[in-house]
């Protein structure tokens, strides 16, 4: 008989408990895509199983590597190759990342420590205009989960406190490069913006 009081099954049954740790939310995540067979029940399973998720300070220090020279560090915590991308994001101070879009189907943000701040834009409905009109920005306090996509429309992320913050990060499926806008006076203006990890597994990538 299982020593373990709590099997897989049983957190994907409860929807309040929590789950500890990133290997239990990664085998939490694997199981949502096998047993969920439609976009909206999956994308209601992985928003619950990120705000349930305790990261411990042990893995935030394998995975929340900080880079003073970068403006934030992207680290690679799990993936299957086909449905998800689990990252830990490490923003400094004052920084943030250029506007960008999400080719796949989902973005989850969950803060973990200090506050971001998200700001989303939409392409001005005017065919004469090429802007991108920025329509909501929203403080995420340590704990709250946000979901993006490019439904939503394209958005900035950056560290909105006077600490470093730290971000955990679900796409699904897996991406390798995005739109970037410089600015958002030029939405036709946009360049590639390839996929780079400053570290997978806690290994740092040089
Ligand atoms: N998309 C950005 C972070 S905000 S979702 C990135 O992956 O670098
Ligand atoms: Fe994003």
């Amino acid at each position: 008989m299982s020593a373990s009081p709590r099997g897989v099954e049983a957190e994907l049954d409860s929807g309040s408990a929590p789950i500890a740790g990133l290997d239990t939310l990664s085998t939490v995540i694997d199981s949502i895509f096998k047993t969920s067979d439609n976009w909206i029940d999956r994308r209601a399973a992985i928003h619950s199983a990120l705000n349930r998720t305790v990261v411990t300070p042990s893995e935030l220090s394998t995975f929340a590597l900080f880079d003073p020279r970068l403006p934030y560090t992207r680290n690679l915590v799990a993936t299957d190759n086909t449905h998800y991308t689990l990252l830990i994001l490490c923003w400094n101070v004052d920084k943030e990342s250029p506007i960008h879009d999400h080719p796949c189907d989902g973005c989850f943000i969950k803060a973990l420590q200090g506050k971001i701040r998200e700001s989303r834009y939409v392409k001005d409905a005017s065919p004469e205009s090429d802007q991108l009109v920025l329509f909501q920005e929203t403080i995420v306090h340590s704990g709250a989960v946000t979901y993006m996509d490019d439904f939503v429309g394209y958005h900035k992320v950056g560290c909105a406190g006077t600490e470093p913050a730290i971000t955990l990060h679900l796409y699904t499926p897996p991406y390798h490069s995005c739109k970037v806008w410089a600015s958002p006076e030029r939405f036709s203006s946009w360049s590639e913006g390839k996929v780079t990890f400053y570290s997978k597994h806690g290994q740092p990538m040089n």
